[in-house]
């Protein structure tokens, strides 16, 4: 986190006290989203403490003596510590860390499962990082003609594979988060399914219609290991809003009324709201939208439109990512329209054919509530380095609501719009 801290700093010093409110801004936004990580961490692991242990399925008889050092349901002698699972007497794990791959899914668990939850057969790893999502949906002919809100092959692959790409790496040596999506498709996999009399525009978000519903259809074993991902029409008795979720946490809905057929829109927004989950803001670590140097799907600026492959600040149709934090920071007050977001190609931000070394523009203005008036230092946010899966342990440890908000986020667009804003400006190169 270092280099990303010490950016405002250098600027400060560069450009003076113009920009110091700006700068520190910023960097408290930062501060406070790394304060409430470790919080949400230091939670997770006081849950993993209070959680029963395992059955000790793989732990053989002579091998009992051994301590459980970290406290994960698997003995010392059986986490051999190489990174690579083998079997059960030889699982890879830490014996010092209970969650070695840092998914929020104990060892012992990922290993040997619970009493009432076979993790195995649903194909997590204790040396890799494993997300696990139920899918529950309406359908109805709301609005536009019949339709479902089940994500269609195509949306899951797409979501599959957004997270596949991810350059995290993993203990056993690979890359990439394995997302595990359960729409009822058999064998492991029944807990997804088509809810029927349930209304599909839902009275709240998540309130006690939400609670019942989930009470009914989301097995309570699942309750620390799932994220819970409704997809209904809308919520909140009718709004236009694509989704809500608890930022740090399990809950998650998805509701793109008549776009719900629409396969990018779809697993776009499964992974913003997830996001939200992972504990991502619209800006990152803070809330701050529209930014054009944050080229991830937590910016409505791609959500829709696709995220910024090309670094025209624009977005590129198709593109669907996390944000790397590999872009450069953006100084409203006087950008440098030559450099782009990314040193080149440079972005005429203020269309007048011209791109210039030092404009005053306001790259978000239609954010006013997220941070989109003011003149100041657009940051990037290394969104991958920085997930927080400590949330879905929201489902056994009410400690969470703490550290917990919920968001509601932007409508999708009409198909145009999104079109539109995925062009690279034409003027000025
Ligand atoms: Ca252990
Ligand atoms: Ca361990
Ligand atoms: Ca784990
Ligand atoms: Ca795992
Ligand atoms: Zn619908
Ligand atoms: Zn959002």
């Amino acid at each position: 986190m270092s280099p990303r801290l010490a950016v405002p700093a250098l600027l400060l010093a560069l450009l003076g006290p113009a920009v110091a409110a700006a700068a520190d801004e910023s960097s408290v936004a930062l501060a406070d989203f790394l304060a409430r990580q470790a919080e949400t961490r230091r939670i997770a692991n006081d849950a993993f403490a209070q959680m029963p242990l395992p059955g000790n399925a793989g732990v053989k008889a002579n091998e009992k003596p051994c301590a459980d050092s970290d406290g994960d349901g698997l003995s010392d002698c059986v986490e051999s510590g190489t990174g690579r699972f083998r079997n059960q007497a030889d699982t890879g794990t830490s014996p010092t860390l209970p969650d070695t791959d840092g998914d929020g899914i104990r060892d012992g668990d990922e290993v040997n499962g619970t009493p009432w939850l076979n993790l195995p057969a649903l194909g997590v790893s204790p040396v890799r990082k494993d997300l696990l999502l139920e899918y529950d949906w309406v359908e109805d002919g709301l609005d536009c003609a019949a339709h479902s809100h089940k994500p269609s092959a195509a949306a899951i692959a797409k979501v599959a594979e957004i997270y596949a790409n991810a350059p995290v790496r993993n203990p056993d040596g690979s890359t990439g988060i394995h997302v595990i999506q359960d729409y009822g498709q058999g064998g492991a996999f029944t807990g997804g399914q088509r809810l029927d009399g349930v209304q599909a525009v839902l009275p709240g978000a998540f309130d006690s219609y939400h609670a019942q519903l989930k009470q009914k259809f989301f097995a309570p074993e699942r309750a620390g290991y799932f994220h819970y991902v409704l997809f209904a029409h809308r919520y909140a008795g009718g709004s236009n809003s694509s989704g809500y979720a608890e930022i740090v946490g399990d809950d998650v809905l998805v509701t793109l009324y008549c776009y719900a057929t629409n396969d990018t829109f779809v697993a776009n927004t499964i992974v913003h709201e997830v996001g939200h989950n992972l504990g991502l803001l619209h800006g990152g670590f803070e809330a701050c939208n529209g930014k054009p140097n944050y080229s991830s799907l937590m910016n409505y600026r791609y959500q829709f439109a696709g995220t910024d492959a090309q670094c025209t600040g624009y977005g590129t149709t198709g593109a669907a990512d996390l944000s790397h934090g590999d872009r450069m920071p953006l100084d409203e007050r006087a950008a440098d329209e030559r450099l782009g977001v990314c040193g080149s190609p440079g972005v005429d931000w203020n269309s007048n054919g011209v791109l210039e070394p030092s404009v005053a523009v306001d790259v978000n203005a239609t954010y006013n509530s997220e941070c989109g008036s003011a003149l100041r230092i657009l940051d990037d946010f290394d969104d991958w380095q920085n997930l927080d899966f400590a949330g879905v342990l929201d489902g056994v440890s009410p400690q969470f609501k703490s550290v917990q908000t919920e968001v509601a986020c932007g409508g999708a667009p009409p198909q145009a719009k999104a079109d539109r804003t995925s062009l690279p400006p034409r003027r000025g190169g």
